[in-house]
């Protein structure tokens, strides 16, 4: 046992030492880490939270709110909370018997370990993103973005989590678990994922259809997707929406909309309230290049830029409608120019720093001075719908292409490797935890029952029920209900 804790303790002096990595820690083999009981710590994630454990259990109580918040700080910015879990749990039970055996030398070290950890992971780096932005009526912002390990590593495990969900959403539905209407948004992650590190909980979102993806991306989770697929009572409608209609109004996310282009005005709507309450926040009101063409669109940025709306009209340009190509529905293809006096970026919609550079961007723009367009250049690996094999009006080579030359996953992928930020190995561990995270998800969703019967007759409308307000300051009111 003293062995163990040695070995233990002296990887942190080791590491805290300067002039290594962490590859005292880390390059043990694995035989090793069987013996000494440690396992791998696979992350700066997992090494903060051991750092951090030590540190807190053996100091004075009133410090260990201090490192749990910075703890909670540290989960927020993107770690697995599973792995930090483990990693605390067996860091209090080492630090348990380090104490008993008086190696209190070593919690100083750790102590040094925790702040380089949560300053490695939190460090700025720049990055440029290869393809430029254009512009229409502003300037182009920069192409130089700021970024951290921690963010790029977040970025890689939510897109997977994301692009493992809406596959095993396709088998499901195959296989009959889910009956209505599915549309997958494999191949476009980076949109959701991008947009999200530039917003906070006082910005909303509005989409369409395709919108499994942006509740994760709002705050939810994967057993809320999976139970609404399938009709459960945790899904997040609580099973009475399905596939359109995710919907989490605390996170500011309302839906999920199936006419095409309707979501477009309630996002000016939706602006137009954030105005007039005073919140320092924006809507992304998004529709797809097919919706592009709908008349209401116009009708909604043209009162949005009359009023100055902080509203960013978010155009995913994935090439196809419903199995139609761009180019046979939209006399000009350049929907970054098409909001006219309202001004608009092109942006590489399957690269997560160039979304979230431009969605940064508009959002100050808009904050300002009202409306403003990006045009996300993306693709749908899937078809339009679940009904749609997505190869009729396409071909095959074209998407084995794009998911070759342009997939948001793969990029992120080589940045973490390139900037020495993860190992392939690291990469795997992180992708199998996805998994297990997806399959877990989906083994829960599956045990939800259906809702209550009681629930036909709540979140409906039907004729002579419901509120009425009357009077010229509208103060009576009579209520009848079923
Ligand atoms: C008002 C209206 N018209 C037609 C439809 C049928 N419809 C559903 S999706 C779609 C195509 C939309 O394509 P796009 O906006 O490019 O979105 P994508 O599916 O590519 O994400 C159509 C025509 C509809 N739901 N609502
Ligand atoms: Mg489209």
């Amino acid at each position: 046992m003293a062995k163990r804790m040695q070995g233990i303790m002296e990887s942190i002096q080791t590491l805290c030492s300067g002039d290594h990595g962490n590859e005292g820690f880390m390059q043990d083999d694995e035989d090793e880490e069987e013996e000494n009981g440690v396992g791998r710590l696979t992350s700066w994630a997992e090494l903060l939270g051991f750092g951090l454990a030590v540190f807190s259990e053996a100091i004075a109580p009133q410090l260990q709110c201090f490192c749990d918040r910075t703890l909670g700080f540290a989960v927020g910015q993107g770690g697995s909370r599973e792995a930090w879990i483990k990693a605390v749990a067996m860091a209090m039970s080492l630090v348990r018997k380090a104490v008993k055996k008086g190696w209190v030398g070593a919690l100083a070290p750790a102590a040094r370990v925790m702040s380089q950890a949560l300053s490695t992971a939190s460090e700025p780096i720049t990055l440029d993103i290869p393809v430029p932005f254009k512009a229409h009526k502003v300037e182009t912002p920069s192409v130089t973005v700021e970024t951290s390990a921690q963010e790029l590593t977040n970025f890689f495990k939510t897109m997977f989590i994301m692009r493992r969900m809406e596959i095993a959403a396709d088998s499901l539905y195959k296989s009959k678990f889910i009956r209505g209407f599915c549309h997958l948004y494999d191949g476009q992650e980076a949109v959701c994922v991008g947009m999200e590190a530039a917003l906070n909980d006082k910005d909303c979102i509005i989409t369409a259809y395709r919108d499994h993806c942006t509740h994760l991306g709002r705050g939810g989770s994967v057993l809320e997707v999976f139970a609404e697929l399938m009709g459960r009572k945790d899904g997040c409608s609580l099973g009475k929406g399905g596939s359109m209609h995710m919907y989490n109004k605390k996170g500011g996310f309302y839906g999920g909309n199936g006419i095409v282009g309707a979501q477009t005005p309630l996002g000016a709507g939706l602006a137009f309230a954030q105005k007039y309450l005073k919140v320092e926040g924006v809507t992304l009101a998004m529709y797809g290049d097919g919706a592009a063409n709908q008349g209401q669109l116009f009708e909604a940025m043209n009162i949005s830029a009359l009023w100055n709306l902080p509203v960013i009209y978010v155009c995913e340009n994935n090439h196809y409608g419903m199995g139609t190509a761009e180019w046979r529905s939209a006399k000009s293809p350049e929907y970054y120019k098409r909001g006219d006096y309202i001004p608009g970026l092109k942006v590489d919609g399957m690269d997560c720093l160039a979304v979230k550079q431009a969605v940064k961007y508009a959002k100050e723009y808009a904050l300002q001075n009202g409306p403003m367009v990006l045009e996300m250049d993306t693709y749908r690996y899937h078809g339009h719908s679940m009904s749609d094999p997505g190869s009729t009006y396409r071909t095959r080579d074209e998407i084995s292409g794009v998911r070759q030359e342009r997939d948001p996953i793969e990029r992120i992928r080589k940045l973490l490797l390139s900037n020495n930020i993860a190992t392939v190995a690291e990469l795997k561990t992180m992708e199998k935890e996805a998994k297990k995270e997806v399959e877990d998800a989906l083994s829960k969703a599956k045990e939800s029952p259906s809702p209550d019967s009681d629930e036909l007759f709540t979140h409906v409308y039907r004729k002579g029920y419901g509120a009425k307000a009357y009077g010229a300051d509208r103060k009576e009111v009579v209520v009848k209900l079923p």
